[in-house]
C-alpha cells in the first residue's frame, strides 16, 4: 500500500511525522464521521495535504503550517477593477432578494456574494491572474475545478465575525466532499490589518479532523452563512482551547493584492470589524477532479450549487 510521509510542525512534539494510508478505491465507509450524537473527538487526518513531494520551499512551508502567503499576485489596477465590480453588484437592484448575496444579520450591509467568479468577468480574470489555480494543482497533484467562490466583504463598523471552523467539515457533512483534497485561495482587495477582522489560522491544524456534535438542521445554510454564533458545524470550546494550546494562532495580515492559500481542513476564524476600514477578499475553492461531490455525509439534502458546484464547467 502506498504511503505518504509528510514532515510536520516541529513545535509539536506529539506529531513529528504523519503517515497517511491512502483510501481503498471504492471503499464505502465514511472515514470522517462528524455531526455526531456522542462526545466528539479530535482524530488524525488520514489523507495527505500535499499530494506528492513538496517541490519548493514555499510548498514545504505550506505542508508544515497548512497555508502559504504571496504578495502582489494581482496588479493594483486589477484590485481597483474588482472593487468597482463589487460596488456595481452590491447596488444592482436585480440582486435584491438573490440568495447569493448574503447580508449581515438584521442588517442591509453585504457579508458575502457567492458565485463571484460567475457574476463578474473582471473577478474571474483576477483569479486567473493570481496563479491560484496552478498552485492548487501543484498542491493537490491533480487537475482541479472551482467548488465554491465568494466575495467576503467585511464592512466597516458592522462586519460580523466568522466563528472557528474547518471548511472541509462543512463540505463533507453538508455537500458530500469525500476527502480533504481541496484548497482555498483568499485574495485581498483591501489591506487586511490586525484590526479589521483578518483571517486567523491555527498552524498545523490541517493534521487533525475535529468532529462536531449535533444533527444538521434542514436548510441550515440559511442560518449558517449569516450567523456569527453558529451552533452546528463548529468545534466545542474545549477542543478550540486544546488546539490553541497545542498550535497557537497565526494572524494573516497583508496588503491589497496579496493572497493566502490554505488547506480546506485548517481550523480558522475571523473576528468582527468595528473599524471604519472595510475588508474585502475574493475567496475561491479548488477541489481535485478526483474528489467530486457525492451525497451529503451528515445532512438530509444537498445545498444549492452556488455553495457547492456539482459539475466541472
Ligand atoms: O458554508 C460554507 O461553505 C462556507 N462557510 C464558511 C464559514 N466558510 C467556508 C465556506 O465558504
Ligand atoms: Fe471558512
Amino acid at each position: 500500500m502506498k504511503r505518504y510521509v509528510v514532515a510536520v510542525d516541529s513545535r509539536s512534539s506529539v506529531f513529528r511525522i504523519q503517515e497517511c494510508v491512502l483510501p481503498k478505491v471504492g471503499a464505502g465507509i465514511d472515514r470522517y464521521p462528524t455531526r455526531v450524537d456522542g462526545e466528539p473527538e479530535i482524530r488524525d487526518r488520514n489523507d495527505p495535504w500535499v499530494w506528492g513531494e513538496p517541490s519548493t520551499r514555499e510548498i514545504a512551508g505550506y505542508a508544515e503550517r497548512g497555508y502559504l502567503q504571496r504578495e502582489s499576485v494581482i496588479a493594483p489596477a486589477t484590485v481597483e477593477a474588482c472593487l468597482a465590480e463589487i460596488d456595481r453588484i452590491r447596488n444592482d437592484p436585480r440582486f435584491d432578494g438573490d440568495e447569493r448575496v448574503v447580508r449581515e444579520e438584521n442588517d442591509t450591509a453585504v457579508r458575502s456574494i457567492f458565485d463571484i467568479d460567475l457574476l463578474s468577468d473582471v473577478v474571474r480574470e483576477a483569479i486567473s491572474e493570481s496563479g491560484a489555480e496552478e498552485l492548487a494543482r501543484e498542491i493537490l497533484g491533480s487537475d482541479v475545478y472551482v467548488h465554491q467562490s465568494r466575495l467576503n466583504y467585511k464592512p466597516g463598523f458592522r462586519g460580523g465575525a466568522f466563528y472557528w471552523h474547518s471548511d472541509f467539515e462543512t463540505w463533507h457533512a453538508e455537500d458530500g466532499m469525500r476527502i480533504p483534497r481541496a484548497v482555498s485561495a483568499s485574495i485581498a482587495l483591501t489591506h487586511n490589518e490586525t484590526y479589521n477582522g483578518p483571517l486567523m489560522i491555527m498552524p498545523g491544524s490541517q493534521r487533525f479532523f475535529v468532529q462536531c456534535a449535533g444533527k444538521t438542521p434542514r436548510n441550515y445554510h440559511r442560518q449558517s452563512l449569516v450567523t456569527t454564533t453558529p451552533r452546528i458545524g463548529v468545534p466545542s470550546e474545549a477542543m478550540v482551547t486544546e488546539l490553541w494550546n497545542l498550535l497557537g494562532v497565526d494572524v494573516l495580515t497583508g496588503p491589497a493584492g496579496s493572497m493566502t492559500m490554505f488547506d480546506c481542513n485548517v481550523m480558522h476564524a475571523s473576528g468582527g470589524n468595528i473599524t471604519p476600514v472595510p475588508r474585502a477578499n475574493i475567496f475561491v475553492v479548488f477541489n481535485s477532479v478526483g474528489n467530486r461531490l457525492g451525497r451529503p455525509c451528515a445532512a438530509e439534502a444537498t445545498r444549492p450549487v452556488y455553495l457547492a458546484r456539482r459539475s466541472l464547467s
